[in-house]
């Protein structure tokens, strides 16, 4: 049995990968998350009360951290604020939770000999041209373009430096963007699902062609307790499943399965500094630790997400409102 705390453990990922431990493993379970507007309590409702406890509190509270990491055995690092047009409009939280608040988590690590996996992106690596043959490795320089991807590459460089000065006992994953259940409307997907579901139209950033590499969230998690149990110590591993798509093909799949026509949408002002491509080759973690991907079709795997925001239209209903209005004051509603 272990004692694991997950940092962002209410957050999309975070509150996915508690399932997952609780589903595929016998751990017992903490929680420390903020509780921004980007967590939710109700992701983590009905489990288990004896497997799972909620600590709300910030991961840069150096006494809580330093406490609460010396009372488990690994801890798995999910908080960050994550919302890449956030950063643009405000990047003081991205710096203060994910490069202090990391830094905060490393200095329990080194004091406890605790175990430690950060959660990072493949943003950290800045994007990659249409036609470019080549996808992200463990080797690809840090390039970062956004508040948002240099503060993870900050906390990236953070992480690698306490293990190389002071041994923490730490790996690193660097995961492609994660569709599925419990995503804030804020996000792409989730966004455009409920602007049709509302009666409205996607909006799609510049001209569209902006290419991501989808990733089920539940092969996320399989991938970051795959890293957890088995991977190399000092390690970094990139998890991704192949899913690249344009975002103007996945508004089409969008619009197909809810029974729209495929023109209607509208293109809207373009993110500043807007990554082009991001791509994955999660070689490593697959011939190295004999990971794969469960949801090898992502069609099927976004039918049934877009099925799950309309059943469960009283969890982001509260949010849609307030979203769509920062949106429409930057021009992008
Ligand atoms: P999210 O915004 O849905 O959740 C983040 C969680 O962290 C929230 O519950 C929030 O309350 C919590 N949090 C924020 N600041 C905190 C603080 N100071 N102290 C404690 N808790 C705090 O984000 P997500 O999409 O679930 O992303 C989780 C992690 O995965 C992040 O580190 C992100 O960089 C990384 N990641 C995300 C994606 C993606 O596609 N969403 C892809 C690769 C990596
Ligand atoms: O309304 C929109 N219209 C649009 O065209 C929104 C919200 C986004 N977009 C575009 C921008 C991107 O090309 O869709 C793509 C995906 O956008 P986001 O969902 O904001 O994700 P991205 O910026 O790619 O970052 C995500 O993946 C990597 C997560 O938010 C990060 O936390 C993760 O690190």
């Amino acid at each position: 049995m272990q004692r694991i705390l997950v940092t962002g453990g209410a957050g999309f990922i975070g509150s996915n990968f508690v399932h997952h431990l609780v589903a595929h493993t016998d751990a017992v379970v903490s929680v420390l998350d903020k509780l921004t507007y980007a967590a939710s309590r109700e992701a983590l409702d009905g489990l288990p009360a004896e497997r799972v406890s909620l600590v709300v509190g910030d991961v840069a509270d150096q006494p809580l951290v330093e406490k609460l990491v010396g009372e488990h055995d690994a801890v798995v690092h999910f908080a960050a604020e994550s919302h890449n047009d956030n950063s643009l409009s405000e990047p003081g939280p991205f710096i203060q939770t994910n490069i202090v608040g990391t830094f905060c988590l490393l200095e329990a690590c080194r004091k406890h000999d605790t175990r430690l996996h950060h959660v990072s992106t493949d943003e950290v690596y800045g994007d990659l041209a249409l036609d470019d043959p080549q996808r992200f490795t463990e080797d690809t320089p840090y390039n970062p373009s956004s508040p948002y991807s240099a503060a993870k590459a900050g906390s990236d460089h953070l992480v690698r430096a306490w293990v190389r000065s002071f041994g923490v006992r730490a790996t690193i994953s660097n995961c492609s963007n994660n569709y599925g259940p419990w995503q804030h409307v804020e996000k792409f997907i989730p966004r455009q699902v409920t602007n049709v579901l509302e009666g409205g139209r996607p909006k799609v950033y510049g001209a569209g062609t902006n290419v991501r590499d989808w990733i089920h969230v539940a092969d996320h998690s399989s991938a970051v307790w795959t890293i957890l149990q088995h991977g190399r110590i000092g390690e970094t591993y990139l998890i991704g499943a192949d899913g690249e798509r344009t975002n103007l093909e996945v508004v089409a799949m969008i619009l197909a399965h809810l029974g729209r026509p495929a023109d209607d949408y509208d293109l809207v002002a373009d993110r500043a500094g807007h990554d082009l491509r991001y791509a994955i080759d999660s070689t490593k973690l697959r011939t190295e630790l004999g990971w794969t991907p469960s949801y090898a079709d992502f069609a099927a795997g976004l039918a049934a997400t877009i099925d799950w925001y309309a059943e469960h239209r009283d969890w982001w209903a509260p949010h849609k409102h307030a979203t769509e209005a920062a949106y429409a004051a930057k021009g992008q509603a």
